[in-house]
């Protein structure tokens, strides 16, 4: 196994060499030894029921039912729609039940309050002359209802253009609540029921926008009236960053509420000057996946590294322990601690792992809880043996923090001379419809071992750049541009003049990061306000989407949340889909004429950048004989 061939990241390979030398495996080992299930990969094997597990083969082409390969290729991938959207929407609702518990003297408590009030008045809830907390439970509650509401359908942000939804009126994918599409999902698939690839893909696809317009956006915009709506801050990025002298305590997973408390406990003086008795220089506190986006967006908090540099934190040797909550957990963090001196500490009764030490997250008694998990991180410092310590050097600098607010207000500070309406995004509107920037490209998630480490997000999010389109990015694929150092804003010497103009004038790197996987919710509204600035549809915006190295169901939802959004989006990696010609056939094809986007699969980064920009230049012929 030749390392660098494994990834771009010279802090990744120096690991996977020290992986080899201590005698532990990773990731990139059992990658090495795994064959994929050419059935599994095409989507063709079906275990819905126990006639099963059915398989189709030119001798087989139907399962036992009647299956044929469409059916089932399409019922597996709704099903990971599903999969996806329940992990997301699910995380909405925890940070919903967070802000139905905030008051005034507990641990959670109302920050942006203007974001609140927003929120209150777009769903009709009184603000005037009330308790703040009061229009916080009762926008709670409201958000609550959204997953499981008997009638109607999902109340969508006001960032959505009239168009878009009367496309998906005409399509009768227009998501009721968010919790019922899901169940629809689970329940058209079970055996004896939907057995037609075209209306599967539909259902797929209301669900998808369930999660995108609905539990996504509300997980975002109510972890923002928690926590604060992010602003632009600096931090760095990569293993560099886990210092020798202080207690390192690694926070990986997803949901903020669990992130934030860590880091309220961190400051504690008194755990501060527990950490120096333990001959400890401080606590130092580093990100990993979206809960180090959530974490550096509002508190500058250093990121450690993306979905596979996991158990490579661990492999320094100088990580006291690693709290995880929920979702993009390795269970391999289990036996890889007991090899050095880490903790490896689950949280959340819905990700326990065996071998892990689990201390239960009581929201109730979040600070407190916070305190007991960070304690046993410092009183493992003694623990750590020096000759198995090994920090890479690699760090890079990162700006980070640019929710939509952040980006109008950035802008506004530019251009404010000039500008008629301050506060919206027609500044932006501006730069695209006049050519500056060509267009926009959303590169999100994860990593895949099928693809070099960090390779396809760095390359596609560079080709881009250079051809004066601007990148918004979220998820672990906005932690491999901040350690390529292109979320720096010196970055604006590899973008094009166009781009780099406007880097200069607006003070910003060429790439954009938006935070975490919900955080997508964002790139829709902002993609969404420019479709209304110029009154027309997000499908005739010069926008595109990929997801270079995507691994999750969660990322298989976005996708299909993004083109039916009417976003063109590139994968990296094929989709389970191949063996189904129909399904196959309106993925890449007929979504086009439904919503106006479809997916491209592409794994050579830079082709499929070049596609990218085929598309935004397609795009800008239309809209320019519009305006
Ligand atoms: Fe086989 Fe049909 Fe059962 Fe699937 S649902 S396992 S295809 S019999
Ligand atoms: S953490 S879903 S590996 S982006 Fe959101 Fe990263 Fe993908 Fe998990």
């Amino acid at each position: 196994m030749d390392e660098k061939l494994l990834s771009i990241d010279s802090a990744v390979n120096e690991l996977i060499k020290k992986a080899k030398e201590d005698g532990v495996e990773t990731i990139f080992d059992r990658k090495e030894n795994m064959k994929p299930c050419p059935m599994g990969e095409k989507g063709i094997c079906c275990r819905i029921c126990a006639m099963g597990p059915c398989r189709i083969t030119p001798k087989t082409p139907r399962g036992l039912c009647g299956a044929t390969a469409d059916v089932i290729v399409s019922r597996n991938f709704a099903r990971m729609v599903a999969g996806g959207a329940a992990a997301h929407s699910d995380h909405g609702r925890d940070i919903a039940h967070v802000l139905h518990m905030t008051s005034k003297d507990g641990n959670y408590k109302v920050t942006d309050e203007e974001k609140l009030k927003e929120l209150a008045k777009r769903w009709k809830i009184e603000t005037e002359g009330r308790d703040i907390y009061d229009i916080a439970h009762e926008v709670a509650e409201f958000a609550l209802n959204e997953f499981g509401k008997p009638f109607g359908t999902l109340e969508f942000p006001p960032s959505l253009p009239e168009q878009r939804k009367k496309v998906w009126e005409n399509l009768n994918i227009v998501p009721r609540a968010i919790d019922r599409e899901v169940v629809t999902i689970m329940h058209s698939t079970h055996v004896g029921c939907t057995a037609d690839a075209d209306s599967m893909l539909n259902i797929s696809m209301r669900t998808a926008i369930s999660d995108g317009w609905g539990g996504s956006y509300i997980a975002t915009e109510l972890s923002d009236i928690l926590f604060g709506t992010p602003i632009p801050r600096e931090t760095e990025a990569n293993l560099g960053v886990l210092e020798e002298n202080q207690v390192n305590i690694v926070l990986h997973g997803h949901e903020p509420s669990l992130s934030e408390m860590i880091v309220l406990a961190a400051e504690d003086p008194e755990l501060i000057e527990l950490a120096k008795e333990v001959g400890a220089d401080g606590i130092n506190l580093a990100g990993m996946c979206c809960t180090a986006n959530e974490v550096t967006m509002r508190h500058g908090v250093k990121i450690a590294g993306n979905f596979a540099q996991q158990e490579l934190a661990v492999l320094t040797g100088a990580v006291e322990a690693v709290i995880v909550d929920v979702q993009c957990i390795f269970p391999a963090l289990a036996s890889l601690a007991e090899c050095y001196h880490t903790k490896f500490i689950t949280t959340s009764p819905k990700a326990r792992i065996t071998g892990a030490t689990h201390i239960e997250f009581d929201e109730e008694k979040a600070l407190e809880s916070a305190k007991q998990i960070v304690r046993e991180a410092i009183l493992n410092f003694k623990n750590r043996k020096k000759e198995k310590v090994f920090i890479p050097k690699t760090k890079s600098h990162a700006m980070v923090g640019y929710s939509t607010k952040a980006i109008i207000n950035q802008l506004d500070k530019v251009v404010n001379s000039h500008i008629d309406k301050p506060g919206t995004v027609k500044p932006l509107a501006d730069c695209i419809t006049s050519g500056v920037l060509r267009g926009a490209a959303g590169i999100v998630g994860c990593n895949n071992p099928k693809v070099k480490h960090d390779y396809g997000h760095v390359e596609m999010i560079k080709e881009l750049i250079k051809n004066d389109v601007i990148v918004v990015t979220t998820g672990c694929a906005a932690q491999a541009a901040a350690k390529a150092g292109l979320l720096s804003k010196d970055a604006r010497k590899l973008a094009g003049k166009g781009l780099a103009t406007v880097c200069e004038l607006v003070d910003i790197p060429p790439v954009l990061h938006m935070g975490s996987c919900v955080d997508i919710s964002r790139i829709l509204e902002l993609v969404g306000l420019v479709a209304k600035q110029l009154n027309v549809d997000i499908s005739e915006l010069p926008v595109v989407g990929a997801a270079p190295e995507w691994m999750s169901e969660k990322a298989v939802s976005i996708g299909t949340y993004v083109v039916s959004s009417g976003i063109d989006t590139w994968l990296g990696v094929a989709p389970p889909v191949t063996g189904g010609p129909r399904v196959l056939e309106i993925l890449t094809s007929e979504m086009e004429n439904m919503v106006g986007a479809k997916f491209f699969v592409e794994p050579d980064p830079i082709k499929a950048a070049h596609q990218m920009i085929e598309k935004i230049e397609q795009k800008r012929k239309v809209l320019e004989e519009k305006f």
